[in-house]
């Protein structure tokens, strides 16, 4: 039979084979062969049938073989992941786009698909977080508005979520444990009050699991971070992350242009016709002279 691993705990693996669940152990073999079995692999399993004890909530089985993998996170740990979804809210916490953009160049640099929702727009009018939505959607990103509390907005999230493996990202307070139960309201993800997690240094949700989507597909919510670190390309790298500046690739004089201080560069006469956001080419020209800084060292 095949399934999905959708959480695991203390060397036991959890696999949704339709709509059963089944609690597996891995063979042997995989640690032999130093693969950790991993939230979102899509596994075969051998069911257990002389070893049921019917009481019991699962049936128990073993992974057999885990299929190759599309990719892999770290952070969240999980494998085949089709899309992020990457939560800010309009109100409080408020939006840190040194954040957002790192976000989007590691979903970039792993090959997933990057959403941004915009959560809490019941708390501000469109006129204070207008230019992020034009910022974003000139640089070809997807913005959803949403309201976990009002339920707005919830219609086109789902449209997003159907049939794929999704990821939610964000901040800690910004109401993505609040916008799953929303969509989801079996769901009964734990929520905690902002000033509560500050105070506290605390984030309600710590575990991470694929729950399933109604409509099809799998969701994850995962703890909020405060950082985000992508020291592993090269600083020349840098601008294929940034899919704005796809359209401009070969036009600039000089071959290999970091579109930084060369003259007669496509990317920055664009960025002064206004058609580009500014904003993120200053975070762009930032990580450039950060990930120049980290070679050196
Ligand atoms: N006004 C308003 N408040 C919201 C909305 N969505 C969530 N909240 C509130 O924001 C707070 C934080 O929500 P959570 O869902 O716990 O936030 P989280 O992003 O899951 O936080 P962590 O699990 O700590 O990473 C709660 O008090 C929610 O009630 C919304 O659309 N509007
Ligand atoms: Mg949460
Ligand atoms: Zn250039």
């Amino acid at each position: 039979m095949q399934g999905t691993i959708i959480k695991g705990i203390a060397g036991f693996y959890y696999v949704r084979v339709e709509d059963e669940v089944y609690e597996c152990k891995a063979r042997g073999k995989f640690r032999n062969e130093g693969v950790t079995p991993l939230i979102g692999d899509a596994v075969s399993i051998e069911v257990d049938y002389d070893n049921q004890d019917t009481n019991y909530a699962y049936k128990q089985g073993h992974i057999v073989e885990i299929f190759e993998r599309k990719n892999k996170l770290v952070r969240p740990p999980v494998a085949n992941v089709d899309q992020g979804i990457v939560v800010f809210a309009v109100t409080y916490p408020q939006i840190h786009l040194d954040l957002l953009d790192r976000f989007l160049i590691m979903m970039e640099i792993e090959g997933i698909k990057p959403y941004i929702a915009l959560n809490k727009i019941d708390g501000a009018p469109r006129e204070t977080y207008e230019y992020i939505v034009k910022g974003y959607e000139q640089s070809g990103y997807k913005v959803l508005l949403v309201s976990a509390k009002k339920q707005i907005g919830l219609d086109d999230l789902r449209a997003v979520l159907k049939d794929k493996i999704s990821f939610f990202a964000g901040p800690s307070g910004v109401g993505k444990s609040t916008l799953l139960n929303s969509i989801e309201p079996h769901l009964k993800l734990q929520t905690g009050d902002v000033s509560e997690k500050i105070k506290r240094g605390k984030h309600t949700t710590r575990h991470v699991e694929l729950l399933p989507f109604s409509e099809g597909g799998y969701v994850l919510d995962t703890p909020g971070f405060t950082s985000l670190q992508f020291e592993t390309i090269d600083q020349d790298e840098l601008k294929y992350y940034f899919p704005e500046f796809k359209p401009f690739e070969g036009k600039c004089k000089f071959n290999g242009c970091s579109h930084i201080h060369e003259p007669k560069c496509a990317v920055k006469e664009a960025l002064e016709r206004g058609e580009l956001f500014k904003l993120r080419y200053d975070n762009y020209v930032t990580y450039y002279n950060q990930l120049k800084e980290t070679r050196k060292w």
